[in-house]
């Protein structure tokens, strides 16, 4: 593969063009508090089945991604173990029994460190894969990323993760403010709530695009398996 190939592959509104030098897969959140049965998700009254569908989709996407040779930055949502970052706003919302630093089945709830906040083996990161800590919903919100796509002169950036309407829709929008262009995979990201999932993308593709684009993770996967091998 010829690392500055341009691709199209597509997408909705129309097709996304990208170029493979510019552009990286983020992946957003996917944390075992928010996909294994006992987490966080689970806690409060969840379905964890409707994120673990992304789960066989995003391996495929990576196992290609990584064969291409091409940038991998993970996130994950989660506090310090002082919860010196944690807003008494989030750590109160919803009035729930357990909440965010409390203890859980897989430890403190939402808390670095802790096995609850890092990422399901399914999809652990390789060494040398950048991962953001974030204690917000967008992926730039106090957080380097900004700075780290900008020295990898990272451009665009392929989206996936949980869930949909909450942290992979506020950190697309926040990274179409500033400049980036993002496809997200319709079955590579999850919602715990089905008509959220469906409005949650519309949303992302309606008026011509206007926080970016939408397409299945096939028609990534297949242009990268073509341009492998020409
Ligand atoms: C939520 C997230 N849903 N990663 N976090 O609280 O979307």
């Amino acid at each position: 593969m010829n690392y500055n190939d341009n691709v199209t592959v597509a997408a909705e509104p129309y097709e996304f063009e990208f170029n493979l030098s510019q552009c990286a897969l983020l992946i957003i959140d996917m944390q075992r508090d928010f996909l294994e049965p006992g987490g966080f998700g689970e806690i409060l009254g969840n379905d964890v089945n409707q994120l673990r569908r992304t789960v066989s989709s995003n391996q495929k996407l990576l196992k290609q991604w990584r064969e291409a040779g091409l940038k991998v930055i993970y996130t994950r949502e989660g506090h310090r173990p002082d919860l010196s970052d944690l807003p008494l706003s989030k750590k109160i919302r919803g009035r729930h029994t357990v909440c965010v630093g409390d203890l859980g089945p897989m430890g403190r709830i939402l808390v670095r460190g802790e096995p609850g906040h890092d990422i399901i083996p399914e999809l652990y990161p390789l060494p040398g894969e950048a991962i953001i800590d974030k204690c917000g919903k967008s992926a730039f919100y106090a957080t380097d990323l900004d700075a780290i796509l900008r020295n990898y002169n990272i451009k665009q950036l392929i989206v996936t993760g949980v869930t949909t309407e909450v942290c992979v829709s506020s950190t697309v929008r926040d990274a179409n403010d500033r400049g980036y262009e993002c496809l997200v995979l319709e079955d590579c990201v999850g919602s715990y709530f089905p008509s959220f999932q469906v409005a949650a993308l519309d949303m992302i593709k309606a008026q011509g695009g206007i926080f970016g684009w939408v397409a299945h993770s096939d028609k990534v996967i297949n242009v990268l398996k073509l341009d492998c091998e020409n």
